[in-house]
């Protein structure tokens, strides 16, 4: 069995990072070992949010599983706390990095042209550094924007997300994939490039009218078990860009549906019949 390794906050009531990473990655038959950042008691949509930073651990945590000779498949990161935390999962990458993991960050920090509330262009800078270490990149517009100095648009044209997409490859990772891309009336998706074959992947399905909280981390998680399922990064996007917004209009039929994230609760059956 392939073991990933995640390294998220724990949102205890809202719905993603690790509560979706959790058992989105372990129902699609993937070991999934957890470093938790921080203790949020909800995530940072809500009011009066509580948060428990866990930096401190980190060194410890890693320090036993190197003791105990563990190994990764993969390295999968999403939000992160500070400036300092990025940093020390860059030392974490270098740790247990060998030439067969496949590190994939998720620069969680900002969507719809602005930053969560937590973070600032200090921050931004840092997470283009993770970038730079990573063999796969999943950002949004908003954060390639902010990652790239580029405008960020709300409408655009293919030119446009080639160009971004060829800023964030000097960022320095692999493979670059931007999520939200939009390349026609009443379509989403993703459009990537592969570094090494100078490929451009497109995936358009159709688009959702409703944004959800999380939607992001369902996305991402799903890309690495897929990934770690065999699939080649083109198929698992494909995938999760379908059951993304599969759940998404699932959700939009519940009519009890909770304002802070989707449910994937009630999607996963349908997941693991995707091919
Ligand atoms: O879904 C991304 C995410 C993860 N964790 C926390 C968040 C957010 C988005 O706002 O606040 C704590």
């Amino acid at each position: 069995m392939k073991r990933v390794l995640t390294v998220q906050d724990i949102s205890c009531l809202g719905k993603c990072s690790l509560t979706i990473a959790l058992p989105v990655i372990s129902a699609l038959g993937v070991e999934t070992v957890i470093l938790p950042t921080a203790v949020l008691s909800t995530h940072t949509m809500f009011k009066n949010f509580t948060c428990k930073d866990l930096s401190d651990q980190i060194e410890p945590i890693t320090a036993h599983w190197k003791s105990e000779h563990v190994t990764f498949d993969a390295i999968y990161t999403g939000y992160l706390g500070t400036i300092e935390q990025i940093a020390q999962i860059r030392g974490l990458f270098r740790t247990f990095r060998d030439e067969n993991t496949c590190i994939i960050v998720d620069p969680v920090m900002a969507d719809n042209g602005k930053l969560y509330p937590a973070f600032d262009m200090d921050y931004v800078k840092e997470n283009a550094k993770l970038c730079g270490d990573a063999d796969i990149i999943v950002p949004n517009i908003t954060e390639a924007a902010f990652m790239t100095g580029m405008e960020y648009r709300e409408s655009y044209d293919e030119g446009y997300v080639k160009e971004m997409l060829s800023a964030l490859n000097d960022l320095g990772a692999g493979i670059s994939v931007l999520t939200g891309v939009s390349l026609s009336e009443g379509k989403t998706g993703v459009m990537g490039y592969d570094r090494k074959t100078g490929e451009y992947y497109v995936y358009q399905n159709d688009r959702v009218n409703a944004s959800y909280h999380g939607t992001g981390d369902l996305f991402s998680s799903t890309c690495v078990g897929e990934m770690m399922r065999g699939l080649s990064w083109k198929d698992a996007m494909r995938i999760a860009a379908d059951y993304t917004a599969h759940t998404i209009r699932v959700t939009l039929d519940n009519p009890r549906k909770p304002w802070y994230g989707v449910d994937f609760e009630k999607t996963i059956p349908d997941l693991l019949a995707m091919k």
